[in-house]
């Protein structure tokens, strides 16, 4: 069967997805939004091949054991269960993101593979199954079959649970600064941690309200491109959803002293007349959300705190792409 090859790009929450509804199915208990970054992504290339005894799956040049490639044989199988095949994949991908550092790198990366695998099996499939496909293998992959800003409508089962475009093609000239300010793997993954608040924090159902709230009002604020409005909601989100962590039990925290440090000096930044704001997923690292034109100001600030080599510019991206067929 013929090879095919697809990019996809990471996206950040600006409200953000922590909890399953269907821990199985990949149904969160909220609807979630995002805007997908041009300078982190993952090229995938699948072929499934006859000759197989197995599914084989390299990242980054690295082989992955049969325990390390679990969720990307589940996705393999759902395309292979569609296509009617048995037939093992042979899965080579590349991803130009920092891994598991808080990077989102499984958006990208099982965006890219549902994409390169439902063609490789002769499938085709439009955006919304797709993203359907890709949520099966990483919730936060849902959102990077589209591109700009993007909504994962929570939906209640399989069918009515994927990403719609919000506003693919985006004008407003912003930037995402990400500091990247420890690489390595996070220690509570996503899904054990999101598990963990919905479980046992007191204040999960203060946060389906939240969000729901967030949603209403950042909807609006995106679309008149108010950049206080839009900033002031993304960044006391995440905050409330890292509320969550510290208030599982047992409980936990992505922050480092790092983390702590970066984002007094946005508060630093904005008091000082330059408007940004943060943003933190499930790992270290601060994303600074900013104005285009504020751009050198606010890079050369936190290269002379963390190095210029820790800081990272992104811009709008697009959706997910065949580079072949
Ligand atoms: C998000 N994150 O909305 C949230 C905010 C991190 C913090 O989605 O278990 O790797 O595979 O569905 O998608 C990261 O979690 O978790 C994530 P699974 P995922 O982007």
């Amino acid at each position: 069967m013929p090879t095919s090859i697809a990019r996809a790009h990471t996206n950040i929450a600006l409200v953000k997805y922590w909890g399953k509804a269907d821990t199985d199915l990949i149904i969160p208990q909220t609807s979630s939004l995002s805007l997908t970054l041009d300078q982190f992504y993952t090229d995938t290339s699948v072929t499934f091949d006859e000759r197989l005894t197995a599914d084989q799956v390299v990242v980054n040049h690295q082989s992955l054991s049969p325990t390390a490639s679990r969720k990307v044989r589940h996705v393999l199988d759902l395309v292979r269960h569609q296509a009617q095949t048995t037939t093992f994949a042979q899965v080579t991908s590349q991803n130009h993101v920092p891994t598991a550092a808080g990077l989102a790198s499984s958006a990208s990366a099982f965006a890219a593979l549902a994409a390169a695998a439902s063609r490789a099996a002769g499938l085709t499939l439009d955006r919304t199954a797709l993203s359907r496909l890709a949520r099966r293998g990483s919730g936060s992959a849902t959102r990077s079959i589209f591109g700009g800003f993007v909504e994962w409508q929570a939906g209640h089962d399989d069918a009515t649970s994927y990403a719609v475009p919000f506003q693919e093609h985006v004008t407003w000239p912003i930037a995402m600064v990400a500091l990247v300010l420890d690489p390595h793997r996070k220690k509570v993954s996503s899904r054990q941690g999101m598990q963990a608040s919905v479980t046992t924090s007191p204040y999960y159902p203060a946060w389906r309200q939240v969000v729901a709230q967030d949603l209403a009002a950042i909807k609006p604020a995106i679309l008149a491109q108010d950049f206080p409005i839009v900033g002031t909601i993304l960044e006391s989100n995440a905050m409330r959803m890292h509320a969550l962590t510290l208030s599982a039990q047992p409980a936990y925290s992505y922050f480092n002293g790092d983390s702590l440090a970066a984002m007094q000096t946005v508060r630093d930044l904005r008091a000082a007349g330059t408007a940004c704001y943060y943003t933190l997923d499930a790992g270290p690292n601060v994303k600074v959300f900013c104005q285009a034109a504020d751009l050198p100001t606010i890079t050369q600030r936190f290269s002379a705190q963390f190095g210029a080599d820790r800081v990272l510019v992104a811009h709008p991206g697009p959706g997910v792409q065949w580079l072949s067929e």
